[in-house]
């Protein structure tokens, strides 16, 4: 499977393309819709957000609501439509970058004096595509009974330490939620801080923590660097802009720790099968899914444009100058979880289809069951 996203973030589309994914899987429009408005809410988001209702047009790869195994063509139209590809557009140019964003070093990979050439593609509206696409693997997933759930952690140094049951209480709990949170306590405090940082003119960033359920034991591999399940994930989360950190399982708090204290025991018995009482692996052992929960954490840095901006330097005359101000979000760690489960979605259908084959729906059905009275009789 191969996916591709297009569309800069005042163009007329963001566009989406799937391709080597499966024959026959029932694809629900009204899910993905669903999942991008998941993307949009969350406490801190900017004023776009008021502008926008992404819904998707599925224009290729689907007869019916079920896949043809052709590619996968998905459509986003945005409302704040400014640059075309036509006619003269209604930006103005800009040239001072913004510290922490891909302005600088994107102006200058690029040999660009105008800032808004490097900026329209590098926004953080390009996830809109890749949660068209996570949400089209979700479905694919839920046919095998794996799930995603994400919530908010921390945001800024309010950190929670609520750790949910599974992904029913997950997603139990943040519904309630206005920052996609299982602790009600600290996302008071949360949104104090988001509110706090809007009035100071500053921005925010946070952890968000990734449960996925249902992956059997045997997805990714040790034989090769970038068939690790490990691997994979952290590198498609780590392409999310502004995560600064991936954690699988205790993550950094394994450097801390002795072995005896931190492995997870190996238990069997005739009804689970192997199994462990801990899940400190984030369940992943040798770059291979272990049976257990797979979980991970990521953690976002602030936004980067700011309304108090910092020092810079403007691209034509290099002399100094305050950064850029432009519209954007505050916080959005929220949103960026919604993007985390999007990517990890994609990440565990990529294995799921290496171990278990990719042409049709009801072939893999067969490989998976076959693989699975296997696991039974273990
Ligand atoms: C975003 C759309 C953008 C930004 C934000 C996220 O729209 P606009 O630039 O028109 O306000 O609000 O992008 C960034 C944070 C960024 O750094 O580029 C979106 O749809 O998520």
């Amino acid at each position: 499977m191969r996916i591709l996203t297009a569309g800069e973030s005042h163009g007329e589309y963001l566009s989406t393309v799937i391709e080597g994914f499966p024959k026959g899987v029932r694809i629900e429009q009204d899910f993905i819709n669903q999942e991008l408005k998941r993307r949009m809410s969350g406490v801190g988001r900017g004023k776009r957000m008021f502008i926008e209702d992404d819904k998707v047009e599925i224009v290729s790869g689907l007869r019916n609501k079920i896949t043809l195994g052709s590619p996968i063509t998905i459509l986003v139209k945005n409302n704040d439509v400014k640059i075309f590809s036509q006619n003269k557009d209604e930006l103005p140019s800009l040239s001072v970058p913004r510290p922490a964003h891909a302005d600088l070093p994107g102006a200058i990979k690029y040999n660009e004096a105008d800032i808004r050439n490097i900026l329209e593609r590098a926004s953080a509206r390009e996830t809109v595509g890749r949660v068209c696409a996570g949400a089209v693997c979700k479905q694919f997933l839920l046919n095998f009974c794996i799930d995603i759930a994400s919530f908010t952690v921390g945001v800024g140094n309010i950190i929670s330490s609520v750790t949910p049951k599974n992904i029913l209480d997950i997603k139990s709990k943040i519904r309630a939620s206005q920052l996609n949170c299982i602790d009600p306590k600290k996302e008071k405090l949360m949104i104090k801080e988001i509110e706090k940082a809007q009035t100071g003119r500053d921005s925010l960033g946070g952890i968000a923590e990734i449960w996925i359920e249902g992956v059997p034991c045997g997805l990714g591999t040790f034989m090769h660097f970038d068939r690790r399940l490990d691997a994979k994930l952290s590198c498609y989360l780590m392409s999310i802009p502004a995560v600064k950190g991936v954690e699988v399982g205790l993550g950094f708090q394994y450097a801390k720790m002795r072995g005896s204290l931190s492995h997870d025991e190996i238990y069997y018995s005739k009804t689970k099968g192997f199994y462990r009482s801990t899940n400190n692996s984030g369940g992943i052992e040798g770059g291979i899914s272990t049976g257990e929960p797979i979980i991970l954490r990521i953690a976002m840095k602030p936004i980067a444009t700011l309304r108090r901006p910092l020092k810079s330097v403007n691209l034509i005359n290099k002399k100094a100058e305050k950064a850029q101000v432009i519209r954007s979000d505050t916080c959005a760690i929220a949103a960026c979880a919604v993007i985390a489960e999007g990517m990890s979605a994609m990440a565990i259908t990529e294995s799921f289809l290496e171990k278990f084959g990719s042409d049709t729906l009801s072939e893999i059905k067969i490989a998976y069951r076959a693989y699975a009275k296997n696991l039974d009789n273990l």
